[in-house]
């Protein structure tokens, strides 16, 4: 090989490898959790709500389970008529569409702390860990307050 042919395959190595670097893509995003909360408990009660807002990451994902170490168990839930009156159902999973924004809100979808161990305290936040499909766990605080977190830039 001359020095010339050497030099050509070189660059074309290079070329070859840039090209690579354009076309790789942006690393994906996870989905992001803000403004997490959920109303304070009175002693005796075993279940609470939680609410949160999701924004979509770079791929469609869906929240598919909760824990937390305040509850038994976390379950996500629906709110719907039945009859002439309001109910929870359990759902297996929260749709969260690239880059759209779930609002889990007080009447609509929440998370569902069951079987409290000790009453949620306004004022007070714990952990909360969220299982997304396939963007896997995320942890989150939790704001024990009567009214949603007034949120930056709303
Ligand atoms: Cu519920």
């Amino acid at each position: 090989m001359s020095a010339i042919q050497r030099l050509a395959a070189t660059a074309l190595l290079l070329s070859v490898a840039a090209q690579a670097q354009m076309a790789a893509p942006k690393a994906p995003t996870a989905p992001r959790v803000e403004a997490a909360w959920a109303r304070p408990t009175v002693a005796g009660q075993s279940a609470g709500g939680g609410f949160l807002k999701i924004t979509g990451g770079s791929a469609n994902d869906r929240l598919i389970a909760a824990s937390a170490g305040v509850a038994q168990a976390v379950e996500l839930h629906t709110m719907a008529m039945d009859g002439n009156v309001m109910r929870m159902r359990p759902i297996d999973a929260i749709d969260v569409p690239a880059g759209g924004t779930v609002e889990l809100q007080p009447g609509g979808r929440h998370v569902m702390f069951m079987g409290l161990s000790q009453p949620l305290r306004a004022g007070t936040r714990f952990p909360l860990t969220l299982r997304f499909e396939k963007a896997g766990e995320l942890q989150v605080e939790v704001d024990v307050a009567v009214q949603a977190p007034t949120r930056v830039g709303r």
